[in-house]
């Protein structure tokens, strides 16, 4: 038998630094370790894996990631990776704290640049709505927009069924409820969170482990706590783009292929808006990204 012959496939469910569980091909959980300096899991990686001498199996490889959720450090000079191979990127809003409506368009970027499914959670209805003529134009845009409460608890079966069959996270704002949304779908979810944070701690790690849940329903949750609130990076001007479909749809009828919606002549878009087709407000949210697009790729 070689080296090769002992190689198992398994996810990545736990990461915590170089420590974490893996589910085998029969759905057990096992720790793993990684010893290569070069292999860096987060959750939701498919990894080849190898017995050791202890229980804690050793990973040898990460699989070619489909997706990757990333944001930029604090120092903005490089991209941390947060959790790969999502199907379901979901967008947490409120009433309060009052939408930044500018990131929940950089999220809705991210998730088509990742081929992702959007999907936007508007809790803490039962508080009322954040300016409805946004969330309707989130939806003539054709954004599916789900009110859901984590307090009184209403919208929670319709939000998992959403994650039925994905791999999703919730992201969005600091204090829109992410937490305690989760909480709801996962009962059980800190108990979880806490008992992994011991058993792979190394003494050094400061990082906090990020975990992907079963949800009763059959889908899984991503829960990244601490991350939960970052901006995800948008590197490329067709990800911007990608990230508002009503002006995808109009540029078709640009006068240049390459036309960028800013100064071109004959631009659909800019008609578009004129017309009251395209909401201005999603228009400068798409400019702003566009710029910030170039200033990181010339700086
Ligand atoms: N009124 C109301 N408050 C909520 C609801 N969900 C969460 N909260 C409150 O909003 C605050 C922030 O919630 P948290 O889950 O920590 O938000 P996170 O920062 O997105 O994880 C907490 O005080 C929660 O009790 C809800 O559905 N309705
Ligand atoms: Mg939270
Ligand atoms: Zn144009």
């Amino acid at each position: 038998m070689t080296e090769k012959d002992l190689q198992q496939p398994g996810l990545a469910i736990a990461a915590h630094g170089r420590r974490g569980i893996l589910e085998d091909s029969a759905g057990r959980p096992r720790s793993y370790v990684v010893r290569s300096r070069q292999l860096r899991v987060v959750c939701g990686d498919r990894l080849s894996w190898q017995p050791g001498q202890s229980d804690e199996v050793t990973v040898v490889g990460i699989d070619n990631r489909r997706n990757a959720l990333r944001r930029l450090d604090t120092g903005r000079h490089h991209t941390e990776i947060l959790a790969a191979n999502l199907s379901l990127l979901a967008v947490v809003c409120a009433r309060l704290p009052a939408p930044d409506w500018f990131v929940l368009d950089r999220y809705l970027c991210a998730a088509a640049d990742m081929g992702a499914t959007p999907l936007i959670v508007v809790n803490k209805s039962e508080t009322g709505l954040p300016a409805t003529e946004e969330l309707e134009n989130y939806q003539r845009i054709g954004y599916p927009v789900l009110q859901v409460s984590a307090l009184a608890g209403t919208g929670l079966k319709a939000l998992a069924e959403q994650f039925s069959g994905q791999t999703g996270i919730l992201v969005g704002q600091s204090g829109v409820g992410k937490t305690s949304l989760i909480n709801r779908l996962v009962p059980g979810t800190e108990a979880d969170t806490a008992s992994l944070s011991r058993s792979t701690d190394e003494g050094k790690h400061t990082t906090t482990a990020s975990v992907m849940h079963r949800l009763p329903g059959g889908g899984r949750l991503i829960d990244a706590p601490g991350v939960r609130d970052f901006l995800p990076v948008i590197d490329a001007q067709d990800a911007v783009q990608g990230g508002f479909p009503e002006i995808s749809a109009a540029a078709l009828n640009c006068r240049f292929t390459n036309c960028r919606h800013l100064r071109e002549p004959q631009c659909a878009v800019k008609t578009a808006m004129e017309a009251g087709e395209i909401s201005p407000r999603r228009y400068e949210s798409y400019r702003r990204m566009l710029r910030q697009t170039q200033a990181s790729a010339s700086g």
